[in-house]
C-alpha cells in the first residue's frame, strides 16, 4: 500500500542524469560531418553510411526509406522538424525527407553507457542505474555538494561525462528523485536545473500531468476527463476528490506527487543473474593430453566463482560451463542442482559433471563456469544445519578428497 512515508528524513540532494538525444550523440562523434543537421537513427544495416572513393562518406536520407521500422531518437535538428523517438520512420521521412538516416548500433551505445556511468561513479559513487542513457545519483554525502544546492557538483559531473565521452547530458538537482527527473527535462539538451521546493508552483506545475512519472496514459486521460490537465491542476484538487476517483493508495500518491512529495531512496544495486569466471588459455589445451593442466585451471575457474558469490552473499542452484574450441565454436552445458550452493567442492563436481556431456575431441580455447539461478544467502529460507558429527567411526564417511585432486570428470555421487 502506498504510504508517504512518516516524518520528512533530513535534507537530501538527488541528481537525475540523462544523455542528450543519446544515440544519435554517439552517431555524430563517428560521423562529426553531421553536426547541425537533422539526423535519425532507426535503420537497418543497409543504411550503413558508404565511403566514397574520395574519403567523403554517402549518407542514407529518410526520404529513400521504405519500410515498418521506428525511428528509436533523433538529432534536436530533427526533432524541430516533428520527427521523435517511437515515430514510424515512413511517417517520419514526410515530415523530414532530407534527414540523414542512420543504423542502430546498440553495442556502441552500450559501451558510452558503461563510459559515462564509470565517469559519474568516480565523482558519486551512489548511483541507481535506470536504463541505458540514464541514473539516478545520491548527492548527499558528496562532500561540499549541499553547499550551493548542488550546482558545483553539478558542473563536475557534466564535466566529467564530457572528458569520458564527449556527449553532453542534462542533470536535475533537488531533494528527490520525483523532482529531479522532472528537472532534468527542463532546461535539455546541455542543462543543469537545480530545483527546491518553492520551484514547485513555478517550474513543476505547468508540466502536462503525463510527464510524471507513474501518470501513464490511462491515468492521464481519465484526469483530462476530469479537468485536471497539469501537475498544478492535480495540486489544486481536493485529495478526498482524487481518492474517490482514482483509489485511496494512487488518490494519495497523485496529491503527494504535485505537491513534490517523495521519499524513494536511490538503490544502488540490482540483483546480478548470473556470476561467471572464465579464462582464455595461451595455447590450446586437450582434455586428454593436457589432463592435468586442463584440471588445475578448471578448479581454480570453480575457487574462484566461489570466492565472488560468497563476496557479494550469493548461493546458485544452477552450475553451467562454456567452452570454446580451436575452431572458435562455443558450447555450454549447465546442471541444476538439489540446493543452492557456494561451496567450490560442489561447483567443481557439477561443473565436471556438465563436462562429460560434451565431446572433448578438439582443442580447447577458452573455459568458463558459470553461476546461475542465484539467491541471496540472507534471503535462502532455512539454512540446512551442519550434520551432526559421526559418533561411530565405522560408518564414517571417507574424508573428500582435496580440491585439487577431484577428477576432471566428476561423479556427482562420489
Ligand atoms: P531518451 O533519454 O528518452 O531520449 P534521448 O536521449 O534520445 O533524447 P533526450 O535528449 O530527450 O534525452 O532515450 C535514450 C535512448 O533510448 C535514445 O537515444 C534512444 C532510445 N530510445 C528508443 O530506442 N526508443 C524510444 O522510444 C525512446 C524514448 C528512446
Ligand atoms: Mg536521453
Ligand atoms: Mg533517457
Amino acid at each position: 500500500m502506498y504510504s508517504p512515508g512518516a516524518a520528512s528524513p533530513s535534507r537530501r540532494l538527488i541528481a537525475h542524469l540523462d544523455m542528450d538525444a543519446f544515440y544519435a550523440s554517439v552517431e555524430l562523434l563517428r560521423y562529426p560531418e553531421l553536426r547541425g543537421l537533422p539526423v535519425v537513427i532507426g535503420g537497418g544495416r543497409r543504411h550503413q553510411p558508404e565511403t566514397l572513393a574520395d574519403g567523403t562518406r554517402r549518407f542514407s536520407k529518410l526520404r529513400d526509406y521504405t519500410g515498418r521500422g521506428v525511428i528509436t531518437t533523433s538529432t534536436y535538428e530533427a526533432r524541430a522538424l516533428g520527427v521523435f523517438s517511437a515515430m514510424g520512420t515512413m511517417k517520419a521521412a514526410q515530415l523530414a525527407p532530407d534527414a540523414i538516416l542512420l543504423p542502430v548500433d546498440f553495442d556502441e551505445y552500450r559501451r558510452y553507457s558503461r563510459m559515462f556511468k564509470a565517469a559519474v561513479r568516480e565523482i558519486a559513487p551512489k548511483i541507481e542505474d535506470r536504463g541505458i542513457d540514464e541514473i539516478y545519483i545520491d548527492l548527499t554525502e558528496v562532500p561540499g555538494a549541499l553547499d550551493d544546492a548542488g550546482r558545483a557538483i553539478g558542473q563536475r559531473l557534466k564535466d566529467a561525462v564530457f572528458a569520458a565521452t564527449g556527449l553532453t547530458c542534462s542533470i536535475g538537482i533537488t531533494p528527490n528523485k520525483l523532482l529531479s527527473k522532472l528537472g532534468s527535462e527542463l532546461d535539455k539538451p546541455d542543462g543543469l536545473t537545480l530545483l527546491g521546493i518553492d520551484d514547485i508552483p513555478a517550474r513543476i506545475w505547468p508540466l502536462a500531468a503525463r510527464k510524471v512519472n507513474g501518470i501513464g496514459p490511462k491515468a492521464s486521460e481519465r484526469l483530462a476527463g476530469l479537468g485536471l490537465h497539469t501537475v498544478g491542476d492535480i495540486a489544486g484538487a481536493d485529495p478526498a476528490f482524487l481518492v474517490q476517483h482514482f483509489g485511496a493508495n494512487y488518490g494519495r500518491w497523485l496529491h503527494d506527487i504535485a505537491h513534490g512529495r517523495d521519499e524513494r531512496e536511490v538503490v544502488t544495486h540490482s540483483e546480478p543473474v548470473s556470476i561467471s569466471r572464465e579464462t582464455t588459455f595461451e595455447r590450446d589445451l586437450h582434455a586428454v593430453r593436457d589432463r592435468a593442466a586442463l584440471s588445475a585451471i578448471f578448479t581454480d575457474l570453480c575457487v574462484e566463482l566461489a570466492g565472488d558469490l560468497a563476496r557479494k552473499g550469493y548461493a546458485s542452484k544452477t552450475i553451467g560451463i562454456k567452452l570454446r574450441f580451436d575452431d572458435f565454436k562455443s558450447v555450454t552445458r549447465d546442471l541444476t542442482l538439489p540446493a543452492h550452493t557456494m561451496d567450490a567442492r560442489t561447483i567443481r563436481r557439477a561443473a565436471g559433471e556438465c563436462l562429460k556431456r560434451i565431446d572433448l575431441t578438439r582443442r580447447l580455447r577458452l573455459l568458463g563456469v558459470r553461476a546461475g539461478a542465484l539467491a541471496k544467502i540472507s534471503e535462502l529460507v532455512a539454512p540446512l544445519p551442519p550434520p551432526p558429527p559421526p559418533t561411530d567411526t565405522r560408518v564414517r564417511a571417507e574424508e573428500p578428497a582435496p580440491l585439487y585432486e577431484l577428477p576432471l570428470f566428476a561423479q556427482m555421487d562420489s
